[in-house]
């Protein structure tokens, strides 16, 4: 028997990103998962969106939490001790605020990031013990969209999970409705979950936020095809993809493909697999789900928790949503 090609390309294939590229270029139209981005070049490339003039997003929900994360914290305590969980932490940059509003409650608080970045969760540990005194970090490597376990909760304690940063808009509804439940059936009553979600709004404004003029969307959503060179020994030319932002009204999400006008063939060397393109030929790598007013409350309580508050903007742009187990 041959050796593996991955052996002979000295390459270390994480299975998981084999098996999801191998499924998604076989498929049709192709796709390849969002959570692919996130390598180290991608999430760099993330955080140099989150400061551009057009991704509104960040420094909107950043605007909301810095206003009424101590009000959040008061509702979400109720008059006990919080615990406080992140789901897909990253850098946790927009966390502190709520981690401050929690310390300047309660004096001291448990923070148990969760991510399946062990480099960002690192980093965001070290920022977060350095910069808020009170805070003691327990960071554990997780894909929550798997399994999703906590540290147990002391008698008394109220848990509340942080699911900020509009995550969530990631998935399908049914995907993001089985996701929370999930979360539901770890929480006891008085526990809460904290949902941060980007609205629907116009569409010029939308497009601009994943189609920015510098340029770094389209360079993260390259990046992409990068990853596959680098981890899968794929001879992908990256720059012959056009990054393409769509918004699509009928599904309310905005979505990114990469197109290639002419067409090739791709060899994914370390996956002994070739892939062929057609002219105009599309992959569909990422789905960003918008919020219609009062869709993500329904959300929440379809999953089993009560809406205790909504919080938003001046424009609307986006909401952070406090939902309570009773
Ligand atoms: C991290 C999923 C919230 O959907 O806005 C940013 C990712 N993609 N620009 C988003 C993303 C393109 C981002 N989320």
């Amino acid at each position: 028997m041959n050796p593996p090609a991955s052996l002979a390309l000295n390459l270390h294939v994480d299975e998981r990103v084999a098996e999801a590229v191998r499924a998604g270029l076989a498929s049709q139209p192709k796709r390849l998962p969002p959570w692919l981005f996130y390598d180290e070049a991608g999430s760099k490339l993330f955080e140099a969106i989150t400061e551009l003039p057009e991704y509104y997003l960040t420094r909107t929900e950043r605007g909301i939490l810095a206003k009424h994360s101590a009000d959040m914290i008061a509702h979400a305590a109720g008059g006990r001790q919080l615990r406080i969980v992140e789901l897909g932490a990253g850098s946790a940059d927009k966390t502190r605020l709520v981690l401050a509003a929690a310390v300047e409650r309660q004096g001291a608080v448990h923070y148990e990031p969760l991510d399946v970045s062990a480099s960002a969760l690192d980093a965001a540990c070290r920022r977060i013990e350095c910069e808020i005194s009170g805070v003691t970090v327990m960071p554990r490597v997780m894909d929550y969209t798997n399994g999703l376990t906590f540290m147990p909760a002391r008698h008394g304690e109220r848990r509340l999970v942080l699911y900020i940063g509009s995550s969530i808009g990631n998935f399908e509804p049914f995907e993001a409705l089985h996701l929370l439940r999930r979360v539901r059936a770890r929480l006891q009553p008085g526990d809460g979950l904290l949902l941060g979600v980007d609205r629907v709004k116009d569409e010029a404004t939308l497009l601009a936020a994943y189609d920015d003029a510098a340029g770094v969307t389209a360079a993260f959503n390259r990046n992409l095809l990068a990853r596959l060179n680098r981890e899968l020994g794929a001879d992908f030319n990256p720059e012959a993809f056009a990054h393409r932002a769509v918004w699509n009204q009928a599904k309310s999400r905005i979505e990114m493909h990469l197109e290639t006008s002419a067409a090739q063939r791709v060899r994914l060397t370390a996956l002994d697999f070739d892939v062929e393109f057609v002219p105009g030929e599309t992959i569909h790598t990422e789905n960003s789900y918008k919020f219609a007013p009062g869709k993500a409350e329904a959300l929440l309580a379809e999953a089993g928790f009560a809406v205790a508050a909504t919080w938003t903007d001046a424009e609307g742009w986006f909401t952070v949503s406090l939902g309570q187990v009773e």
